[in-house]
């Protein structure tokens, strides 16, 4: 296949796309580096030294001889995402002045401010964070349907769309039976951010390019990712993701690890009763896999709950204490006020079946997975800036 990957620099695109670009398939990223300027310009910089895409590529092609192909943009620049699609884009990598390419049969849409902290930062981190997410989705709806229909757009949605629903959370529809009628919607949304919210809002759009204009879109509503290896990251230093355990980038399971081998207090924020559906960084490149390789049908809008396992954080402080105690760490762990206005303590029932019955084997939370993790870390300790860790963002 052609694989196009919007949004490739960060912590699951460039894995992503080493890991399609093994398989033998055409891979193009794009990138125009905004969490990496944002890390610099917050002070949040990744554990690993994180060498640029171009560099990366180059790389790659010398280790493996393949060719991943490099355009440096903002996908915010609606001709910048239509030049992906009629083949005019110019790549900075490689270097040969040979452009134009194959239409793309997949595009996997990770081109986002990922980080719901970020977008709660002040005025201006919100409209940023409104502007940039539904201005690439919707420049993305119209390219495709303008320029390649058949295309098939594979968007990195999260569960964080749902809330925490006192009902059970199902695979992103809901039948409703109302005064002896049915009928099937989207599964009631409560966005606990405003990072949150553009997410429901772009689930919105592609539903609407769905209805409309016939679209091929699956939307995966994914959990917090933790995880610093993939098959292909342990090829070179510089493969390794984009890892921050910063306030602002870095999510819970990555922060517990990085701050249990700091020597930093767990930050349990509150009373730490937030449940969430987490997944290994290896199960999102397999969950976006099996997105591709299996194609939503042209008109419909496939949701799949992108997770592999459920946890309080209360339960992942536990978890990381117990075997970075083992390790022979000094872990504490620590309650904090809680900087989010989020439930504490509620009901959590989430389905996510559909993608174990598409083929995924999930790699779980074990404590052999842990150690793992704590020891990688533990590797690269001296790059630990605990200054780094706590920021104070309120909502
Ligand atoms: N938490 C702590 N201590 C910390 C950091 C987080 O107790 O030091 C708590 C949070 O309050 C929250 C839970 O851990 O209850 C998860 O927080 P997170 O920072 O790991 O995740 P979140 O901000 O929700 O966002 C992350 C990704 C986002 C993705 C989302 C999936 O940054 O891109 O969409 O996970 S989900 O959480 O299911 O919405």
């Amino acid at each position: 296949m052609e694989i196009l990957i919007l949004g490739s620099d960060g912590y699951l695109g460039w894995p992503t796309a080493m890991r399609f670009s093994a398989q033998g398939h055409g891979v193009t990223v794009v990138d125009n580096y905004l969490r990496r300027r944002a890390s610099v310009e917050l002070d949040v910089e990744p554990l690993f030294t994180v060498p640029n895409l171009v560099e990366r590529a180059r790389r790659w092609q010398e280790k493996t001889g393949k060719e991943i192909r490099v355009v440096i943009g903002d996908l915010t620049d609606s001709g910048l995402m239509r030049s992906l699609f009629d083949g005019t884009a110019r790549a900075t990598f490689p270097f040969s002045g040979k452009q134009g390419w194959t239409l793309p049969d997949v595009v996997i849409h990770y081109a986002e401010q990922p980080s719901a902290p970020y977008s709660m930062m002040d005025h201006k981190a919100s409209c940023f964070t409104i502007y940039n997410n539904l201005m690439v989705t919707s420049n993305l709806v119209f390219a495709v349907r303008d320029l390649s229909p058949r295309t098939h757009i594979v968007k990195l949605g999260t569960m964080g769309e749902y809330g925490t629903p006192n009902i059970d959370i199902e695979e992103g529809w809901l039948e409703v039976e109302h005064k002896g009628r049915k009928d099937k919607f989207l599964f009631p949304r409560h966005a606990g951010s405003i990072y949150h919210t553009t997410k429901v809002m772009d689930t919105d759009l592609m539903w609407f390019a769905v209805r409309m204009w016939g679209l091929a879109v699956t939307d995966l509503m994914q959990g917090p990712v933790y995880g610093l290896e993939t098959d292909e990251t342990v090829l070179d230093e510089g493969f390794m993701p984009f890892f921050n355990y910063d306030e602002i980038f870095g999510t819970v399971v990555n922060r517990f690890v990085v701050q249990a081998v700091a020597g930093y207090p767990l930050t349990v924020y509150g009373k730490g009763g937030q449940t969430r559906g987490y997944l290994n960084l290896r199960d999102t490149l397999a969950c976006v896999d099996l997105a591709a390789c299996k194609p939503a049908k042209a008109g419909e809008l496939r949701i799949f709950n992108q997770i592999t396992e459920t946890f309080t954080v209360n339960q992942l402080a536990e978890k990381v204490a117990g075997v970075g105690r083992g390790l022979g760490l000094n872990v504490e762990v620590k309650s904090i006020e809680n900087p989010r206005k989020e439930k504490e303590e509620h009901y959590y029932n989430p389905t996510y079946t559909g993608l174990k019955e598409m083929g995924l084997k999930p790699h779980y939370l074990t404590d052999d997975m842990m150690a793992g993790m704590l020891e990688t870390v533990i590797r690269h300790k001296d790059n630990i800036h605990p200054h780094k860790i706590f920021r104070g963002v309120k909502w």
